[in-house]
């Protein structure tokens, strides 16, 4: 398969810049046509492939050529849209700083948590120099999602001596494992059967003072259950870098809840060099008539 037509890339605008240069400056021979609302459907109709992290509503549906979509997110969810056509492969970048970056943010929320950094700060704008008794903390976790993200949380956790369960499909029942569990990490991908996985019934069963840390999507969570948890003092609290309305507007409950750590979706992203090369890796791979590597199974949603 040879590929001449442009690749559509759906990018938000403040990713958009770094993204083209990095392809320009590996494959300058490329075709890149930015989405905007403007693009009609002559030129939508070349597009075979897309290079992106979601479908604007109804897009899909309109790329009538389309073969590939490159996801740079490592979650592919926001492209698994009912209008994209059934033999259109699906793949995406994986970029093991990712796996690192979030591994990364979710030790320092462990931590922060763990060493009970909160407590500390409150005391510091009271001017009270009170000690605590800590020892060096071995929680239980459970790290739901045992992919490449999921394995990178459990290796960098159990390195600063958690003690580490990874949980996927077929690893017997999810509510036993959050049962012995003083953290939870929620990785998995989003899909229909792990949609509102995290209800009022899963955070019953975590342990008194738990600990929810969510990198995944704000999907997985009933954000409402998750706050009675907190508020009503079964769980000490939860960080979420994901919620279920991004960007949060300004009067989201989960702002203002004490103990509810909010993030704007930082935990880590592809770097747009290892998103360009892996994209380029993959275009050699169809024109060759060779499948791009990380397909996902699009019956499964990962
Ligand atoms: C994601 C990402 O899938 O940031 O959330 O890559």
């Amino acid at each position: 398969m040879t590929i001449t037509a442009p690749i559509l890339l759906l990018a938000d605008a403040s990713a958009s810049a770094p993204l083209l240069s990095a392809l320009k400056a590996q494959a300058p021979e490329l075709e890149l046509l930015a989405h905007s609302r403007d693009l009609d459907d002559v030129a939508l109709a070349e597009v075979e492939v897309v290079l992106g992290w979601r479908f604007p509503p109804q897009l899909a549906g309109r790329l009538p050529a389309l073969r590939w979509v490159c996801s740079m997110a490592a979650g592919v969810d926001k492209l698994l849209v009912p209008d994209l056509a059934p033999g259109v492969v699906v793949s995406r970048v994986v970029d093991p700083d990712q796996a690192l970056g979030i591994a990364q943010y979710v030790v320092a929320l462990a931590m922060s948590h763990v060493r009970q950094l909160p407590l500390y700060a409150a005391q510091q704008q009271e001017r009270q120099w009170r000690r605590h008794p800590i020892g060096a903390a071995r929680s239980r976790v459970a790290v739901l999602g045992w992919g490449e993200i999921g394995r990178e949380i459990g290796r960098v956790m159990e390195a600063l001596g958690f003690e580490v369960s990874g949980w996927r499909r077929d690893s017997g029942p999810l509510h036993e494992l959050l049962s012995r569990s003083e953290i939870v990490v929620n990785a998995l991908p989003l899909t229909a059967q792990t949609e509102g996985l995290l209800d009022a019934a899963a955070l019953a069963v975590m342990p008194r003072g738990a600990y929810l840390i969510n990198i995944a999507r704000g999907q997985h969570l009933v954000e409402a259950d998750l706050i009675a948890a907190v508020r009503g003092g079964h769980l000490a609290g939860a960080a979420l870098d994901v919620q279920m309305i991004e960007p949060m507007l300004a009067d989201d409950p989960l702002w203002s809840v004490p103990g509810i750590t909010i993030t704007p979706h930082i935990a880590a992203q592809s770097s747009p060099d290892t998103v360009a090369s892996q994209f380029i890796a993959g275009l050699r791979c169809l024109q060759r008539g060779l499948p791009p590597p990380n397909t996902v199974d699009r019956s499964l949603g990962y």
